[in-house]
């Protein structure tokens, strides 16, 4: 399995040019549909990646603040729960992160684990060679015991490291709630896909942001993705930026208006980009095909993000479809979030 260091300057080229051939086909297919779309992964390039720490810190974003808390609090039982098998000697847990980005919230839990069994493997995965190299330097600098494994990939398709020692038992870390960005089908590929590749016993700790409830206003869930700073418009308008940038598009993305809004009836928060003018737009032709010329009338959107929020029937439901038992869930004291551990049965 390589590690950061040894991710060669060639392995960053073939990833550069692999990914501008996957935005230009995603744009292609994106905007050229009704009603027009662009897939949520387009955000994360470097500024998207930054406006996207920026967003996890604002007051409004509850998300990554209250999954943190819940770690706080629950660490210890997470990673015994995790470790538990009823007789023997429990199994070592080697942890894998779906997505890792810097991973700062991981920590926690890999602290856990070493406090648990003495040393720890940590195996991040996630598509930015970036986030890996922050993700391994963060964890180096501040949990002692842990020994990092990056592997560079896109977690939905690819496989997972595999080297698994003898008495081991992995836990797959997806936290984030970034299972929420996916439609339901998709989740369910998602999960599929990494439990093909674990063991029955395996172990999964699934991040999802919850429904509105007694406890849970719509109002705050609105508030963390129309923030008072305007910092998720920007995040939300990189997007158009990006497209500028690696395909050498004509967007002027201050033409367009953040909007987010509530789907009741999908349980999910939107993002949209919403014209505010008749605009034509071009992108010169590339690896998709001929140039396109595009034109936006007044009002026109481009939805370019859902976030679904889960009951704890709808997780429970997603992960037996993807053949995981949820076995615990804890949340905050607000109902907010939560965080469910299930066992790859
Ligand atoms: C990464 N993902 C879980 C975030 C979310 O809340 O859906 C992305 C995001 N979009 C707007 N703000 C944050």
């Amino acid at each position: 399995m390589p590690l950061i260091s040894a991710v060669s300057e060639a392995t960053d080229v073939a990833l550069e040019s692999s990914t501008t051939d996957a935005v230009a086909a995603e744009a292609r297919a994106g905007l050229t549909a009704y009603p027009r779309t662009l897939a949520p992964w387009l955000f994360y390039d470097e500024t998207g990646s930054r406006l996207f720490e920026q967003i996890t810190q604002l007051p409004e974003y509850y998300l990554t603040r209250t999954e943190r808390s819940i770690f706080a609090a629950h660490a210890d039982e997470i990673i015994e729960h995790a470790s538990h098998n009823g007789h023997g000697l429990p199994p070592t847990l080697t942890l894998i992160e779906l997505g890792a980005g810097t991973a700062t919230k991981t920590g926690i839990l890999l602290a856990a684990a070493v406090r648990r069994q003495g040393t720890v493997v940590y195996q991040p995965v996630d598509v930015s060679v970036t986030a890996l190299e922050a993700a391994t330097e963060n964890i180096r600098a501040n949990v002692p015991g842990v020994t990092v494994r990056c592997q560079v990939a896109d977690y939905t398709s690819q496989p997972l490291p595999e080297n698994r020692l003898p008495n081991t038992r992995t836990l797959a870390l997806y936290i984030g709630s970034s299972i929420g960005n996916f439609s339901p089908d998709a989740a369910t590929a998602v999960l599929r896909n990494l439990r093909a590749q674990l063991l029955p016993g395996d172990q999964l700790l699934l991040g999802t942001d919850l429904s509105p409830g007694p406890k849970k206003k719509v109002t705050t869930i609105l508030a963390a993705y129309n923030d008072a700073a305007g910092v998720t418009a920007a995040f939300n308008r990189n997007i158009l930026a990006r497209l500028n940038r690696d395909l050498g598009a004509n967007f002027n993305p201050e033409a367009f208006a953040h909007r987010a809004l509530w789907n009741a009836a999908e349980s999910r928060m939107e993002m949209h980009l919403v014209s505010l003018a008749p605009q034509r737009v071009r992108i010169p032709a590339n690896s998709a095909g001929g140039s396109l010329s595009l034109t936006f009338a007044s009002g026109e959107g481009i939805h370019t993000e859902n976030s679904y929020k889960f009951t704890l029937g709808r997780v429970e439901e997603l992960l037996s479809s993807a053949a995981f038992c949820l076995t615990h869930t804890w949340q905050d004291s607000r109902h907010h979030f939560a965080v469910n551990l299930a066992t790859a049965i």
